[in-house]
């Protein structure tokens, strides 16, 4: 491993942490971080060459698999025409029409170029149509690092917002009150308390930021009647489930219409792409239309967007890929919860169609103060052993595994087999 140890050792003189993004530290597991050369369908290969099935997929965006012909050809076809312009193309109307077509709750629809800046202007879009200030989140939700966003979990429900970041001012987060996944009663009395006040309640509707946390049943649905009744915009921060959980991510799983909802990853097929999009009065409020200014110079760039669109089309044409993936997945989890019991080690398994979690705590988890109570240090000597055995896994008990359609039922018995070879020495 001693082109990884190299290059991060340089990537450390001139990069913060020698990443772009923290989590690619592996800071949480103690080890010297993999640097990626390429990858291929369900693998990936480091810069020593090394093999790896890949359970992060770019942390959602590779669900065919990485480096798809398709999304390939799409994008080399695109970029001979040019990179950018910074003016209109056909393919953005194309990109906002699919959605729009696709997505019930999606009447109007900006893109912009990342999770974050998604939501960043969600909210923005919200609290601009509300007159009002006030947000609710969930703690162990992540949303991105917007400002308003970076707040530690409120320890009562009447705290404002503490800034979980230097360099946020306290103005910045005042008006973010946070609530308890899975509890209801945490938003209601936020509600009682702030009465006209809350612009907006923004949410996970599967949480895969705290490890993969599912909504209680009503969870979701009260969110909405809460909303309805106290005239909050309900946006569902579908970054990770869009695209995934279904062709209609989470709004069609669980059958609840978010009145906002963003997009990242799944919809760039691998290239920097966010979106915000839902009601046609919420997002007519958007410049240059509306009062709500925000704006991005490679937003709906058009090698992007044929990047996302391939891959979405392909998504919404073959539907069977779904079908296939979760079902290759659901193996793959329920056979790793198996294991748990054959091996009686009393660790819980958290999973949705291709997403999972495997806590390293006795308690079932269905909230961030319960995903705290898992035991990293085990975390990272399982993450260890995975990968030195080539299973690539986020380096974090707080992330999910990615299945992709790439994936196989071959792949599946290779990550069982290494899996138990942990666990017989765990
Ligand atoms: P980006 O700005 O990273 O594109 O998206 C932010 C974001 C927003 N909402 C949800 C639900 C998200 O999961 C994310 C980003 N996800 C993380 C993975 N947990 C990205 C990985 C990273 O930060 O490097």
């Amino acid at each position: 491993m001693n082109q990884s140890n190299e290059l991060f050792q340089r990537a450390r003189k001139v990069i913060p942490g020698g990443v772009n993004s923290p989590v690619r530290a592996y800071g949480s597991v103690g080890m010297t971080p993999r640097f990626i050369e390429k990858a291929d369908g369900p693998y990936i290969y480091d810069a020593d060459g090394r093999k790896y099935i890949d359970y992060i997929g770019s942390w959602g965006p590779m669900i065919l698999g990485h480096n798809h012909a398709e999304v390939l050809e799409a994008v080399v076809r695109k970029a001979e025409k040019g990179l950018s312009f910074g003016a209109a193309t056909e393919i953005e109307v194309e990109m906002a029409e699919f959605i729009c077509e696709h997505i019930p709750s999606v009447e109007m629809v900006r893109m912009v170029n990342s999770g974050t800046e998604a939501v960043m202007s969600a909210i923005r879009a919200a609290r601009g149509y509300t007159g009002r200030d006030k947000i609710v989140k969930f703690s162990g939700c992540y949303h991105g690092h917007s400002d308003a966003l970076l707040v530690k979990a409120g320890s009562g429900v009447m705290t404002a917002g503490i800034p979980d970041s230097a360099g946020v001012p306290v103005g910045c987060t005042q008006d973010t009150l946070t609530a308890v996944y899975n509890d209801l009663e945490s938003v209601k009395a936020l509600f009682e308390q702030n009465p006209k006040q809350i612009a907006a309640v923004i949410v996970e509707p599967v949480a895969a930021n705290m490890g993969v946390v599912l909504p209680k049943e009503g969870f979701l649905q009260g969110l909405r009647e809460l909303c309805d009744k106290h005239d909050a915009v309900l946006i569902f921060d579908e970054v990770i489930t869009g695209f995934r959980l279904a062709f209609g991510g989470a709004q069609e799983l669980f059958d609840v219409k978010a009145d906002l909802v963003t997009y990242g990853k799944i919809i760039g097929g691998g290239m920097p792409v966010g979106a915000y999009g839902g009601k046609r009065e919420i997002m007519e409020m958007v410049a240059p239309v509306g009062s709500v200014y925000q704006a991005g110079t490679l937003s709906g760039n058009p090698v992007a967007m044929a990047a996302g669109i391939t891959q979405l089309r392909k998504l919404k044409e073959e539907p069977d890929i779904y079908t296939q993936m979760d079902e290759n997945a659901g193996h793959l989890f329920e056979e790793m919860s198996k294991l748990l019991e054959k091996y009686e080690k009393p660790w819980r398994f958290n999973h949705i169609a291709s997403l999972g979690c495997m806590y390293f705590t006795s308690a079932d988890v269905t909230n961030y103060e319960e995903a705290k109570a898992a035991d990293t240090k085990e975390f990272a000597m399982y993450f260890r052993f995975m990968l030195d055995h080539g299973i690539h896994l986020a380096p974090s008990q707080f992330e999910a595994m990615f299945v992709s359609y790439a994936h196989t039922e071959e792949t599946t018995q290779e990550t069982l087999r290494v899996f138990e070879e942990y666990l017989k020495q765990a």
